[in-house]
């Protein structure tokens, strides 16, 4: 029998959509940590052997295993217990805050509340029944490390140890991705040795958290590989369900729910249903609810497995083969972050689905920062992995992407060769970008470019058309291929492969080969306008000397380059449509 979970949900906490991943937190219900009576009353019922007795309706399967060992009374009032939030005592708070840097949590409490603590069984009603099957594949846990919090580290295995099927977990890889604690080495040998599936793989230089997961792949003997950050709590039963998907279809990578391990009082906080792993331009991972009439419509349950667009990327199961005939990661990645896009692209576009299970739930503890260094410039780092990404997966639509961005690619960034990663795409047959938008992120908003159609001056009411090589004014004609143009998100104003290029020495316009990346024919308009909010309809060159503007005549026929001037209609433009994200 199920524990029974606390129902009354509030949305106390504000969803945190359209976050950067650092700060990407799924919406947290409200209305936990009550009702603790009913946990600790009960002990653990439902053995590993009992849950595996033949089923006779379903032959081969068993009921997914809900032993939680960490239910057998030892303290109940321990701090923490029950995932229960915890207080800094007045006079520790000096140490907690002193403390707090060496994860970006509240490493203090951390400390204080027992290493195998229990937490509430968050998973939806019905959960603790599903079946799955007896011959399920075994797994390799990949956990990464570089500087971890001794009991976060200690906490994220027992909970692995003591909430899985002992017969399902091949090995737990620790990978010490070059740390410089020193509490790592020796005791955390010692520590670990009295686990005898618990192996500690050592780098002999930071490889960073995408190649030190390629390294514990290597290293796995498991049929699945399942990857969990260094500072997780696996909720009762969690291990199964994800299995039972990969068994079902080995190009299914299986994510569990991941729940809010509290940085401030480490209290367990399970997070709001039906939440998708989505992303924002430009590339921001976040999490998206179903829409509750959309979830009535179609008679969603909560236990019902949700198919995501991306995953969060530090926790999922994927079949071994399967992962190395992706091509595993890009292994030009660097360090941190985007490794998750590349990925979820991957894997759909190249066959395979990622999902989310809800019967399936671990806490992670949820920072602001990371608390070790990069070797080099965070956001560079980050920004360089996401262009590889974009480079090779995204098509047209990565525009989109640089539009949104920082524009780093513009100052000469190096993002390494990509000629392996485009082959191994044209290898695996993948689809395109476009197919992943219309079958896998329909909601996603993607326009491919800012505006289009035919541009129209505010004063005169004519239309820039084109003529050879120059740039006129005419009667609008919305007919004429010679009035269409482009404004794409990287600036240019674009009439096929001709772009509208100013010559700012003599104030006049002309048609230039486009290149995304000559910022001489850069133009801002509209999008741009938060950094000239008076010049919002303005068509602004900025790259010279002074700001210079695109500007009509009732005289001339052809455009020219002005001084600008908020005030002046003549140089107010508007496309005849325009597309929001
Ligand atoms: O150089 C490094 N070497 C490492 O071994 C950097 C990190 N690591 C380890 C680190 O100790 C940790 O265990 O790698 C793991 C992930 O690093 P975190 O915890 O700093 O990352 P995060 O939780 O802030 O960020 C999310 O995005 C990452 C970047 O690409 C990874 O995919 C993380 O696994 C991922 N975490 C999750 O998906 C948990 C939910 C977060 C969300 C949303
Ligand atoms: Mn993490």
């Amino acid at each position: 029998k199920q524990i029974p979970r606390n129902q009354s949900k509030t949305s106390s906490s504000p969803p945190a959509l359209k976050k950067a991943v650092s700060q990407s937190k799924p919406t947290i219900s409200g209305g936990l940590h009550t009702a603790r009576s009913n946990l600790t009353a009960k002990a653990p019922t439902v053995g590993y052997q009992q849950s595996h007795a033949n089923i006779p309706e379903n032959p081969g399967m068993h009921h997914v295993f809900r032993i939680d060992v960490t239910l057998s009374p030892r303290d109940l009032n321990a701090p923490g217990q029950f995932g229960r939030p915890v207080v800094v005592p007045p006079e520790k708070k000096k140490e907690a805050e002193q403390r707090w840097k060496e994860g970006n949590f509240n490493v203090y409490l951390s400390d204080l509340i027992p290493v195998d603590r229990a937490i509430e069984d968050t998973r939806p009603a019905g959960c603790a029944e599903q079946l799955v099957h007896n011959d399920l594949p075994t797994t390799s846990i990949i956990m990464c490390f570089v500087d971890e919090v001794w009991s976060a580290l200690l906490r994220s295995v027992h909970s692995v140890l003591n909430r899985s099927p002992p017969h399902l977990i091949k090995e737990i890889l620790l990978v010490d991705d070059f740390s410089t604690k020193e509490y790592l080495k020796a005791d955390l040998d010692k520590y670990m040795s009295q686990f005898p599936k618990v192996r500690i793989l050592r780098l002999k230089e930071r490889h960073g958290l995408i190649r030190a997961r390629l390294a514990g792949a290597q290293n796995a003997t498991g049929d699945v590989l399942t990857f969990l950050d260094s500072h997780v709590e696996c909720n009762v039963g969690w291990l199964e369900p994800l299995l039972e998907r990969v068994y079902l279809n080995r190009k299914k990578v299986a994510c569990p729910v991941i729940e809010v391990i509290n940085d401030k009082d480490m209290s367990y906080m399970t997070v709001d249903n039906f939440q998708r792993g989505v992303f924002t331009w430009p590339m921001n991972f976040g999490w998206k609810t179903i829409p509750p009439d959309v979830v009535a419509k179609n008679g969603i349950k909560e236990t019902d497995i949700i198919r995501c667009p991306v995953m969060a990327g530090g926790l999922f199961s994927i079949d071994k083969s399967y992962f190395y005939e992706l091509g595993t990661y890009d292994p030009g990645l660097d360090v941190w972050g985007g490794e998750n896009m590349e990925l979820s692209f991957k894997v759909w576009m190249c066959g395979g689905e990622i999902e989310i299970i809800p019967c399936s739930r671990v806490g992670h503890i949820f920072r602001n920062d990371n608390p070790y260094s990069f070797p080099k410039d965070r956001m560079k780092t980050v920004e360089r992995n996401l262009v590889r990404v974009a480079e090779v997966w995204l098509d047209d639509y990565r525009e989109l992407f640089y539009g949104h961005g920082d524009h780093l690619i513009d100052q000469g960034l190096d993002v390494g060769n990509l000629t392996q990663q485009r082959e191994l795409r044209k290898k695996l047959k993948c689809k395109s970008f476009k197919w992943y938008l219309d079958n896998v992120f329909p909601d996603l908003k993607a326009p491919v470019v800012r505006a289009s159609g035919v541009l129209i001056n505010m004063a005169l009411g004519k239309c820039v058309s084109i003529e050879n090589i120059t740039v006129t004014l005419e009667d609008c004609d919305g007919s004429s291929q010679l009035q269409q143009f482009n404004y794409t998100w990287v600036r240019l104003i674009k009439h096929g492969e001709w772009c509208v290029a100013p010559i700012p020495e003599k104030g006049s316009l002309t048609l230039y080969h486009c290149d995304n990346r000559n910022n001489r024919l850069k133009w801002l308009h509209k999008s741009a306008s938060a950094f000239h909010p008076e010049l919002v309809d303005h068509i602004v060159f900025e790259n010279y000397q002074q700001l210079l503007c695109m500007e009509g005549n009732f005289s001339q026929k052809t455009l020219k380059l002005a001084a600008c001037n908020p005030m002046e209609l003549q140089q107010k433009w508007k496309f005849e449509k325009y597309y929001e994200v």
